[in-house]
C-alpha cells in the first residue's frame, strides 16, 4: 500500500526523502488557492519564486508580476494575493510571476520531488482523484507561516488524509493528526479558524471574503502541476 505523510512546516521539509515521492504544497490562505484559481481561470502559466527581486525582474521579459508580503500586496507588482484578483476575462492566457511569504517558499523547498502538485479546498477531489490513481507515495507540504504550522493549511491536510483513508498507510503519526483536527473542525471551518493566527492577520489588513473563498471545497476541478520551473495545468 502506499504511504501518506505530512510535513507540517518547510522548515521540516529535510526529514523527508521527496525523490520518489509525489508532494501536495498547500497554502490555504491564500497562496495556493489563488493558484488554483488563476489557472482555473485561463492564465497560462505561473512561475512560482521565492525572491522579491527576481520575480520583479520578470516583468522585462513580458510576465505579469503578482505577490505579497505580510499580506500586502508588493509595491510596484501588477497584482496581490487575493484569488478575487485572478477570476476576469483579462487574465487569460497571462503568464504570471508569483512570490508570496510562505506559498512560494514551501514550492522552492520541495524542489526535487518526484512530482508536484498544488492544492487546496478548491481542487480538493480533483487532488483526491488523482492521487487515488497515482502509484507514488505521498507527502502533503503545509506552508505555515514562516516556518511556524498553522491551522488552516493542517486542515486541508487532514481532508486530504481523510479522503485517501482506505487507500493509504500514515508514514508517521502526522496524518493522523492532521485527520483529527479536521474531523473535528469539518462542519464550521470558518468558526473553527476565527480565531487562528492568520484569519486574525487577514482580518487586521480588511481582508475577509477571501478566507470565505479559500474554505470553499471543489470549486474548480484543476490540478496545477510543476513542470521545470512553472506551475501549468495537468
Ligand atoms: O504566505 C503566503 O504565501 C500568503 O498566502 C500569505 S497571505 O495570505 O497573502 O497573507
Amino acid at each position: 500500500m502506499k504511504t501518506i505523510d505530512v510535513c507540517l512546516s518547510p522548515e521540516l521539509i529535510h526529514l523527508y526523502d521527496v525523490s520518489d515521492k509525489t508532494v501536495v504544497v498547500v497554502d490555504i490562505l491564500r497562496a495556493t488557492s489563488c493558484m488554483v484559481t488563476a489557472l482555473a481561470h485561463g492564465v497560462e502559466c505561473i512561475i512560482p519564486m521565492a525572491s522579491e527581486t527576481e520575480c520583479e525582474r520578470m516583468k522585462s521579459k513580458g510576465y505579469i508580476i503578482s505577490g505579497e508580503r505580510n499580506g500586502q500586496k508588493i509595491q510596484g507588482f501588477d497584482k496581490g494575493n487575493s484569488p478575487f484578483e485572478y477570476m476576469e476575462e483579462d487574465i487569460r492566457g497571462l503568464k504570471i510571476a508569483f512570490t508570496t511569504t510562505n506559498g512560494t517558499q514551501a514550492i522552492e523547498k520541495s524542489k526535487g520531488a518526484k512530482k508536484i502538485l498544488i492544492g487546496s479546498f478548491l481542487n480538493l477531489s480533483a487532488i483526491t482523484r488523482y492521487l487515488l490513481m497515482s502509484d507514488d507515495n505521498i507527502l502533503i507540504v503545509c506552508a505555515g507561516w514562516k516556518g511556524k504550522l498553522n491551522l488552516e493549511d493542517s486542515l486541508f491536510a487532514g481532508a486530504l488524509v481523510d479522503n485517501l483513508r482506505k487507500h493509504i498507510e500514515p508514514d508517521c503519526d502526522a496524518p493522523m493528526i492532521a485527520r483529527e483536527l479536521y474531523l473535528s473542525a469539518k462542519d464550521d471551518m470558518m468558526k473553527f479558524l476565527s480565531a487562528s493566527s492568520h484569519v486574525k492577520r487577514l482580518n487586521r489588513l480588511n481582508i475577509h471574503k477571501d478566507i470565505e473563498f479559500c474554505l470553499t471545497p471543489d470549486l474548480y476541478h484543476v490540478i496545477p502541476i510543476l513542470k521545470r520551473d512553472r506551475l501549468v495545468l495537468l
